[in-house]
């Protein structure tokens, strides 16, 4: 059986990322919350996770830790669900705008945080987290335009890389005000998924004050 321990649905943008895939891939899975911010939630997490951070996976005695590793764990433990495009450069270029995102966007990403409960209105960026999300709308933009034919999302259906790129889709819907058409549309395939609705449901029904409304 897996077990994902998850962090806050409200702003815990990496515990989203596998989360996501299992229950869009209705793959059976435990889900175990920790509670972020709390003065214990670093001796709860490393209880569970050696790297002290969450999401971590339990599957079969072994714990996977860090999004992207996860994410490449159940792409091998279900090749069906087709986790990576099949065409090798598709895939290759999944991995790299995957890892891209791992690595980078600390800009949009720290003062675009993940808040689930935030008000929307668009809040402007420095000039390097202008650039940074830039980068972010033209890698939506050249791989929907590649390889996104065959659905609405990066390589038509829905992969790791969607997956990725799923909790930006919220920051730009949160604080990007009004949207470039094809940032819309990918924003919007993203938030219309069913499991997306569960995990703002979740996010919802979480009554902790953190994050601030206005965090
Ligand atoms: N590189 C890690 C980053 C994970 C991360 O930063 N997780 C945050 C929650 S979203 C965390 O565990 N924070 C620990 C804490 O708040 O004590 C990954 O890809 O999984």
């Amino acid at each position: 059986m897996l077990e994902l321990y998850i962090g806050n649905k409200c702003f815990s943008s990496w515990s989203l990322r596998p989360w996501l895939v299992l229950k869009h891939h209705e793959i059976p899975f435990t889900e175990i919350f920790i509670r972020l911010r709390q003065p214990d939630t670093p001796a709860q997490i490393l209880e569970v996770s050696p790297s002290g951070r969450l999401p971590v996976l339990h599957h079969d005695g072994r714990r996977i830790w860090d999004t992207l590793a996860i994410l490449e764990y159940l792409a091998e433990l279900y090749p069906e669900k087709k986790l990576w495009p099949d065409d090798r450069t598709a895939r290759a270029i999944a991995r790299s705008v995957s890892a891209e995102m791992h690595s980078g966007f600390m800009e949009v990403r720290s003062q675009w945080g993940m808040n689930l409960r935030r008000r929307k209105a668009h809040k402007p960026l420095s000039e390097a987290g202008r650039k940074q999300a830039a980068r972010i709308e033209q890698i939506w933009r050249e791989c929907r335009a590649e390889y996104g034919a065959g659905g609405s999302f990066l390589f038509g259906s829905f992969t790791a890389a969607d997956a990725m790129y799923a909790p930006v889709a919220t920051r730009f819907d949160t604080y990007g005000g009004e949207l470039a058409a094809a940032t819309r549309a990918y924003v919007d395939a993203i938030l219309a998924m069913p499991a997306m609705k569960v995990w703002y449901a979740g996010a919802a029904a979480e009554t902790y004050p953190e994050p601030g409304p206005d965090e």
